[in-house]
């Protein structure tokens, strides 16, 4: 039976992999990522990638003059290693085929240090409708393990519900908060710690060699370890993306309750080109809500992609 989910996610996943004629090494990382919301490639770039997106990386910390620990965003504009490690077709093969449709390329994230982020899942950053249509792409672009502060994973908590803010808290306008990181901190990452250590999940401590790449599911809990060894760089790139053929949005931002969506049009790294997203094969009206949200309605005026058009640009302003 297929439902409108990602077929790797579905309960029914052992009766549509039957359908789908893979090759016995697909099949087995289906089932991995199915069982786990995570898997791990090796072997999938070359060192000299791997040691040019490291020196763009340094580069780019040398120019801001300061040891900047903090994640560097979107360096995919600027340097070319990373753009490749982000649009790397093999990885974008494998995508397609765990999720059944074209992945889309559309945000990175470099590290130099390890995130020592607490545990999250990053469907509370991001969402599709329909959900789920959403992956991580981690590579290790040096060996990681508890020294400079590796990932861990919650195997199979990609099965836990979808939790954003309508859940936590009880109020109409969830987005209220958005962008306020000691709210984040206070109410989602202390609510996340509180259900692990009641449900009792143990995680996966990740130990990767250089040049090694994980997939994860976007409602995966995951996080980064404290540094052990002070001053130990963990030098690494996350891509993330999302699906052709889905509605992308920021849950953060949206008053789900309500049903004002923080849509978003999103340039797909690879291709160049601005993805706009429709749902299931039909274009999704949107109305403006104010502050930069909208609500579908089937009652649109048709000139709906001007609306978005407009909003984008608002929040482009917002953004840079
Ligand atoms: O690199 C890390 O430690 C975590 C990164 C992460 O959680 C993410 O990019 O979604
Ligand atoms: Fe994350």
């Amino acid at each position: 039976m297929e439902l409108n989910m990602p077929w790797v996610e579905s309960p029914f996943f052992e009766e549509l992999l039957t359908k789908k004629n893979l090759s016995p090494e697909d099949a087995e990382l289906a089932r991995t990522y199915h069982r786990d919301g995570f898997l791990v490639l090796s072997g999938m770039f070359d060192e000299t990638l791997i040691d040019q997106a490291v020196k763009e990386m340094n580069k780019h910390y040398d120019q801001l003059g300061v040891v900047q620990k903090d994640r560097a965003l979107n360096l995919w504009q600027t340097k070319p290693a990373v753009k490749q490690l982000a649009s790397d077709p093999k990885i974008m093969d494998t995508l397609q085929m765990l999720y059944g449709r074209r992945p889309i390329p559309f945000q990175t994230l470099n590290f130099k240090y390890g995130s020592q982020q607490r545990a999250h899942s990053d469907s509370i950053h991001f969402q599709s409708m329909p959900q789920r249509y959403l992956a991580g792409v981690w590579v290790a672009l040096e060996e990681t393990n508890e020294d400079n502060g590796t990932l861990q994973y919650y195997p199979g908590s990609q099965r836990w519900p979808i939790f954003d803010y309508s859940v936590i808290m009880n109020q109409l306008e969830t987005a209220q908060h958005a962008g306020d990181v000691q709210f984040y901190e206070d109410n989602y990452e202390t609510f996340m710690e509180a259900m692990i250590k009641d449900i009792g999940a143990e995680p996966e401590v990740l130990r990767a060699k250089k040049g090694d790449v994980i997939i994860w599911a976007a409602n995966l809990v995951h996080g980064g370890l404290p540094i052990r060894q002070k001053g130990r760089t963990r030098f690494s790139q996350v891509t993330h993306y999302f699906f052709e053929d889905c509605l992308y949005y920021n849950p953060s931002h949206s008053n789900i309750v309500t049903g004002e969506w923080s849509v978003a049009s999103q340039i797909n790294i690879a291709t160049g080109q601005r993805e706009w997203g429709s749902y299931n094969g039909q274009k999704v009206p949107l109305k403006k809500a104010g502050d930069s949200r909208y609500l579908i309605s089937r009652h649109a005026p048709k000139n709906w992609r001007d609306l978005v058009f407009l909003f984008q640009k608002a929040w482009h302003k917002v953004t840079h």
